[in-house]
């Protein structure tokens, strides 16, 4: 589990994250798709996007990008105590959308190189490694309700 230290270096850089969350959740998800373009089959209204740029320009992708970012926020903000933002979150990946957790694994990686490649000077070392324990305690949370789930 993720010390008092590790919450406060993730709420801490959250915290400049959502200065600019729209942004910055729209382009998490272009990376996604951009760079595991399997994840991009996903999407009923994204699948027929071609390039970079019409995702960069879509005002849908930023929209979902924003309701991503947001949700994430609130998980985080709980500190673990998450089941209650986490659980129909689940639900909806893994009976509705098919996330497999591959797929959680591959946004959590990108979260962390945009987050630092956007604040360099305030997500040093320790922050990112409590970033990822952080994501890997929410991606297993998210694969034990998968489980429960059937998927
Ligand atoms: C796909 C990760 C994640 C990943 C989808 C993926 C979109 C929050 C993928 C639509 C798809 C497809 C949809 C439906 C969707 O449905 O619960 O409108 N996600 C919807 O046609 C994550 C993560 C978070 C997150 C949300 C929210 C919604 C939603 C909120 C709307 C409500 C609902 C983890 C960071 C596959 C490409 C917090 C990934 F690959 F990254 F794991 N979603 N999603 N998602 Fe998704």
């Amino acid at each position: 589990q993720p010390s008092d230290q590790e919450w406060k270096h993730v709420l801490d850089i959250w915290a400049k994250v959502e200065s600019r969350l729209p942004e910055h959740g729209h382009e998490v998800i272009i990376r996604l798709l951009q760079e595991h373009p399997e994840t991009q089959e996903r999407f009923e209204k994204f699948k027929h996007m071609k390039t970079a740029d019409e995702m960069k320009s879509s005002e849908e992708m930023k929209a979902h990008g924003t309701k991503v970012f947001t949700t994430l926020g609130k998980i985080l903000k709980q500190k673990g105590n998450h089941a209650e933002v986490l659980n129909p979150l689940a639900e909806s990946h893994a009976l509705k959308h098919k996330i497999p957790v591959k797929y959680l694994e591959f946004i959590s990686e990108i979260i962390v190189k945009v987050i630092a490649e956007k604040y360099p000077e305030d997500f040093g070392a320790d922050s990112q490694a409590a970033m990822r324990k952080v994501l890997e305690l929410f991606r297993n949370d998210m694969a034990s309700k998968y489980k429960e789930f059937g998927f």
